[in-house]
């Protein structure tokens, strides 16, 4: 038995497995000792990885529509097709009307590959993934403010800090390792306060939980700057020698007192007072926030609320401090470094400025898209009007994860050629034309890139399933076809090499250097050859941060008398993303079952409704079937439901207004209606297709 290092593929704790193989499979996995995040340890799913590798179900051929069902086809005759229908939507609307979705799931090396696809072989700017539905505020918001999007400090900080302040995030559930280490920091004597409608685990446990109500944030956060200027709490000499634009945002909060702001919040004014003092007297504060902050139509301007008050107590550049999102998925910190974003190429290298574009066509040998592409939802919304035509997924469950799935549905229905990339026949998969398989993060060398900037090596410990490649591999040799002779790589180190040359914040990486220092945090280059740990500890990268006044913005869906309840949106400890990758395992299936939404006993009574009944769910999208959970975690008139679970699709009930500067659509809050199902019936699943009936047609 052979044991080989690798990065757990969920989360974006990132921590350090090995991967016990064995006659060639997956055998067994332990927790990498000694490892700079996890420490030997790892939750319930880095235990259950065997079942994101081996998921009973993976693909092991492409596979090609005919006359509405798949069929087994070679890699040529399904790479020609690609390559075919991809010509011929270029034809006939050019390089807008085409794109790519990428996988924060896969590697850097393979998303590098993914934007050089669309960049240089498709010659098309349209190029997202998931961080649009995640963190693309925290992006927005960060690098106006304070000059880059990403954790300002690092996880070992939360050691260091005085008191943590938590904000929209559930940590213990969601990032296991990142809340055990802050309750160990509670446990030596760090404050914990926790911010959240809902009283999480952490909430319950937190020193103080400020249960403030949905969509509120900014009017907190605002309130809490008021107290901290009436009572001269800020921090002169930081806002004096490293902020601009002080004045404006100490007008823009005058009026704004405690008690407007606990109407507004519906937190009581002592807790206000309360909050705002222990977080600007704490000599080191750490923040860190999660989806509870971006997934609003407010969403940039509530991150730029969390920052404004971070810079405003100096809480910045120092150990124990920082303003840190807790980016999700395993490598959707890479995903963005590697410039699947269509607005910046790989080092956050904007795709407006000239001298930049002009690098890369030098490099890649083509001319460059001359303007920022598409979001997804942006080439969702173009496939509605008929401009958009052919788009490749690679590894994103769009069907299950995106916001409004009707909507969705119609849009991929509408394209004419769709090719998805998956270790799995997945939701999304089944609208496709072609389906290729990829290799999981077993079956390939690589990088993942953690949430706090850290670049760690994965290693292959087996072979792929059937003819299953790598995304990189599979990207290379469809360049090939498409005539483009730049995507040549002998292995993962040759793309990671190209990429590091090409991209100033990452120059100092290599394969090499991570195999040696255990993981290296960007920016790494020549001054700064070990990395760095915390962001902006002299100076911003445009030098002074920017205070940038916002104002509180009501969510695009209130709760009215057709639609009396707001619904917001979670995550299971147990459970991951759409759930390919969780929903095999027996270990984690058996904790929840099935979709359930939670609801306060008071609203629950009232609608004579009993635990673990059905009820319907509607909003002005779709509706669902699913069962109650009575619980006062959630306070009354507002409902949550978890997203995981394709036979209950909270997103058929989701809403697709945006966020004006990151296109973020607002998950997190909607209105619903409630009918509770007679007492005997079962829920209805959603799922049109049983589970079994997967592979037939094949
Ligand atoms: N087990 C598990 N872990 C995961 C994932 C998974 O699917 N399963 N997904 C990964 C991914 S992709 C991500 S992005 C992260 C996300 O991790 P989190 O950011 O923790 O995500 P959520 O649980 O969706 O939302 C966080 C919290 O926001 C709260 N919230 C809702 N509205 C508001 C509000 O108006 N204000 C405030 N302050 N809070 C509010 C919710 O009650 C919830 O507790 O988790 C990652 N880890
Ligand atoms: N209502 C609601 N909706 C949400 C959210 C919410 O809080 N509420 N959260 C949103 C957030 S934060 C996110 S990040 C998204 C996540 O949404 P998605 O990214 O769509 O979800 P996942 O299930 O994590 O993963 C997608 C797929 O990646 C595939 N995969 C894994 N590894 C690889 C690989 O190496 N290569 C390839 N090609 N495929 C691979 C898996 O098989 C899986 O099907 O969901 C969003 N949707
Ligand atoms: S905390 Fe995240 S990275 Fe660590 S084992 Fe759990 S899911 Fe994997
Ligand atoms: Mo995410």
């Amino acid at each position: 038995m052979q044991t080989i290092a690798s990065i757990c593929t969920f989360c974006g704790v990132g921590c350090g497995l090995g991967l016990r193989v064995e006659d060639g499979r997956v055998v067994g996995v332990e927790p990498q000792p000694g490892h700079p995040v996890s420490a030997g340890q790892l939750c319930a799913k880095g235990w259950a990885s065997g079942f994101a590798i081996d998921t009973g179900n993976r693909l092991r051929m492409p596979l090609i529509k005919e006359h509405g069902q798949f069929r087994e086809a070679s890699w040529d005759e399904a790479l020609a097709l690609v390559a075919s229908e991809f010509r011929a939507a270029l034809e006939a609307v050019g390089p807008d009307g085409v794109g790519v979705i990428s996988c924060a799931h896969a590697t850097n090396e393979d998303n590098y590959a993914a934007q050089k696809f669309a960049r240089a072989v498709l010659g098309t700017a349209n190029i997202d993934h998931c961080a649009r539905i995640c963190h693309s505020p925290s992006v927005a918001g960060l690098s106006r403010t304070l000059g880059s999007g990403a954790m300002t400090n690092s996880i070992a900080d939360i050691d260091e800090a005085e008191l943590i302040l938590v904000i929209g995030a559930d940590v213990t559930e969601n990032h296991a390792m990142i809340g055990a280490r802050m309750l160990r920091a509670q446990a030596r004597g760090a404050r914990l306060i926790v911010v959240d409608p809902r009283r999480t685990r952490l909430a319950r446990l937190a020193d103080q939980h400020v249960q403030l109500r949905v969509g509120s944030n900014i009017a907190l956060l605002n309130g809490l700057l008021h107290i901290i200027f009436a009572n001269g709490w800020e921090d002169r000499d930081f806002l004096a020698c490293r902020c601009d634009n002080e004045a404006a945002l100490r007008a823009h909060v005058r009026d704004l007192t405690p008690e407007i702001t606990s109407a507004q919040t519906g937190v009581p004014v002592l807790a206000l007072i309360e909050l705002a003092r222990a977080y600007s007297q704490a000599r080191r504060a750490f923040i860190a926030y999660g989806m509870g902050i971006t997934q609003f139509q407010s969403g940039t301007h509530n991150v730029i609320a969390v920052a404004n008050l971070a810079l405003v107590c100096g809480q910045l550049g120092r150990p124990g401090t920082g303003v840190n999102p807790l980016r999700g998925q395993n490598n959707v910190q890479g995903a963005c470094d590697m410039g699947c974003l269509p607005d910046v190429y790989p080092g956050y290298q904007q795709v407006s400025d000239a001298a930049v574009r002009e690098k890369f066509a030098r490099a890649w040998g083509v001319a460059q898209p001359p303007a920022p592409g598409l979001t997804s939802l942006g080439m969702s919304e173009a496939a509605l009007r008929g401009e958009f035509r052919a788009l490749m997924v690679l590894g994103e469950e769009l069907v299950v994860t995106d916001p409004d799935q009707h909507k969705l549905a119609r849009a991929l229905a509408a394209l004419d050629f769709l090719v998805v990339v998956e270790l799995t026949l997945s939701e999304t998969a089944r609208f496709a034309d072609v389906v290729l398989p990829a290799a999981s993060f077993a079956e390939k060398d690589g990088t993942f890139s953690n949430c706090e900037r850290r670049m760690q090596l994965l290693h292959k410990a087996v072979e792929p399933p059937g003819q299953a490649r790598a995304d990189w591999q599979i990207l290379a040799a469809l360049a090939e076809r498409m005539g483009y002779q730049g995507m040549r790589w002998a292995n993962s180190e040759e793309v990671f090499a190209e990429m590091a040359a090409l991209s100033p914040l990452f120059s100092a990486i290599s394969h090499a250097r991570l195999a040696q220092a255990g993981g290296l945090q960007w920016p790494c280059d020549e001054a700064n050859p070990a990395g760095t740990a915390i962001l902006h500890r002299h100076c911003f990268p445009r030098g002074r941060a920017q205070l940038i006044p916002v104002s509180q913005v009501e969510p695009d869906e209130c709760p009215d008398a057709d639609y009396p309840f707001c619904f917001t949106t979670q995550r299971l400890h147990f459970h991951y993303g759409g759930g390919a990758m969780t929903r095999k395992s027996p270990l984690l299936e058996r904790e929840i079952p099935a979709g359930l939404l939670f609801i306060h006993p008071q609203d629950a009574a009232r609608l004579g409704l009993g635990e673990a009944q059905g009820v319907r769910v509607a909003s002005r999208r779709g509706q669902l079937e699913t069962r109650a959970h009575l619980t006062d975690d959630v306070p009354p008139g507002t409902v949550s439901m978890p997203y995981h679970f394709r036979e209950a699709p909270c997103n058929r009930l989701t809403s697709s207004a945006q966020d004006p500067i990151s296109h973020m659509p607002e998950l997190k809050a909607c209105a619903v209606a409630l009918t509770p199902l007679p007492p005997a019936q079962a829920p209805r699943s959603e799922l049109e297709r049983p589970q079994e009936a997967e592979h037939a047609g094949l």
